[in-house]
């Protein structure tokens, strides 16, 4: 296990117990974190940082942001579970408020993003049989290389990342697996006329923020359309303005027939997803079919409403789309500066990435994040040698100002 140079006897103390009795499921950068505010974090030993990574884009609103914790902790001395085998007085307020807001006839809430992608997996398959005419058990869905969907064994059946799929097999059958960002191999797939959906990240985030062409994802709508096929967008990462927009899909215009939403959607506060769509897909799904013990419970609904309206109270998807240019110029011309180190930078609003000038199997990556660390800004590599950035969407500009002098600072020097 490593440590940071200045890391004290407590974060090593409390890293060393957490390597005893935890699973080791995750390799930390080794900062031991103990309270977040808006763009903030701080360690154990005082220490702030720079937040960017959001944890994973679920902290868009800023960590512990008041109107967020407010509504948890006034909604917490009420009533937080009730289980669906009654109904609350909160989860009726909360499916119109967040149909209306994102322009949808119905929600299926769940908790956590990965079950918000098995529900849409589901209801693709309860949509082919009972709508479609698919044979019963012959439904197929459309994924695409690279992708990143969850960690469930419904999830990484679809994964071509041996890290997420190697040695958890068998897996799910149904699935094909088509190369991202790729026109004629989505129309090819689509020609099997028991295909059902195609379920695909507008932004692979994961993958190393990989942005697709321009009219990608307009086409692939089209195609769909054209094919009676659900065009199912996983924005659990993307979604909730993190691109610049309410959501990454609206940067092309479409709305998916299946919309999946998590992280952020509570602000980082507790476990909230949701897949949105149309009465003829939701509806396929009857009582008993589906569910979960904690989906649409009372806190949940208090929290995402509050998180969603901080979200447009903010401006926040106007201020990711500001900022992200200023990011994104900033490291352009820091690659200007150093071509042998800076290989690329692209994302889209808040989700941006620099792939480091090294084999993907290189520490370069990691090192500069250590390094990052060193100097009061939290980062983490996604695979080997890329570097993803996104920060908290409240940041103002005179933060992004400073956290852009602190990566150039560290690049500039980097031997
Ligand atoms: C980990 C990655 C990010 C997601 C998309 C569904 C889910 C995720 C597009 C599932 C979750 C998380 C999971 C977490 C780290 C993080 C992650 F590195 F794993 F891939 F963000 F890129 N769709 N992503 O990004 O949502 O069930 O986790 O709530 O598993 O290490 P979840």
């Amino acid at each position: 296990m490593e440590v940071l140079t200045t890391t004290t006897s407590v974060s090593a103390e409390l890293m060393e117990l957490e390597d005893r009795y935890n699973a080791h499921n995750y390799h930390p950068i080794p900062v031991v974190l103990e309270r977040g505010r808006g763009v903030h974090v701080w360690d154990v030993e005082g220490k702030q940082y720079y937040d960017f990574l959001s944890a994973y884009s679920a902290v868009n609103q800023g960590h512990c942001h008041p109107r967020i914790i407010g509504a948890l902790t006034e909604q917490a001395q009420k009533l937080t579970l009730t289980s669906r085998a009654f109904y609350n007085n909160l989860l009726g307020e909360y499916a119109e408020f967040i149909t209306h807001y994102f322009g949808y006839d119905r929600v299926l809430p769940m908790n956590t993003g990965v079950e918000a992608v098995e529900t849409a997996i589901k209801l693709t398959r309860k949509w082919a049989y009972k709508v479609k005419g698919v044979p019963e058990g012959h439904a197929k869905i459309i994924f695409v290389e690279g992708n990143f969907h969850g960690r469930t064994l419904g999830a990484i059946s679809a994964s071509t990342d041996p890290d997420s799929r190697k040695g958890f097999g068998p897996y799910m059958p149904g699935y094909v697996v088509i190369p991202y960002n790729d026109l004629p191999a989505l129309q090819n797939a689509l020609l099997d006329p028991t295909v059902a959906g195609f379920l695909v990240e507008p932004i692979q985030g994961e993958a190393g923020v990989f942005v697709p062409d321009e009219d990608y994802l307009t086409k692939a709508f089209a195609l769909c359309r054209q094919n009676n096929v659900l065009f199912i967008a996983d924005e659990v990462q993307t979604g909730v303005a993190r691109t610049g927009r309410l959501l990454c899909c609206d940067h092309s215009g479409i709305r998916p027939d299946l919309l999946i939403l998590g992280k952020a959607l509570s602000g980082g506060v507790l476990p909230v997803s949701a897949v949105l769509g149309s009465d003829e897909v939701i509806l396929t799904i009857k009582p008993g079919e589906h569910g979960s013990t904690f989906g649409g419970n009372p806190l949940a609904c208090a929290v995402a409403m509050e998180a969603l309206k901080v979200v447009e109270d903010e401006k926040l998807a106007e201020n990711a789309a500001a900022l992200g240019i200023v990011f994104r110029a900033k490291m352009e011309a820091l690659q200007s500066k150093r071509p042998d180190l800076v290989k690329i930078v692209r994302g889209k609003g808040l989700l941006n990435a620099i792939v480091v000038n090294d084999s993907e199997h290189s520490k370069t990556a990691w090192n500069i994040c250590l390094e990052l660390a060193e100097n009061g800004l939290l980062a983490k590599p996604t695979h080997g040698n890329i570097i993803r950035f996104a920060p908290p969407l409240v940041m103002t500009r005179e933060q992004m100002d400073e956290c852009c002098d602190i990566i150039e600072r560290v690049m500039l020097a980097w031997r």
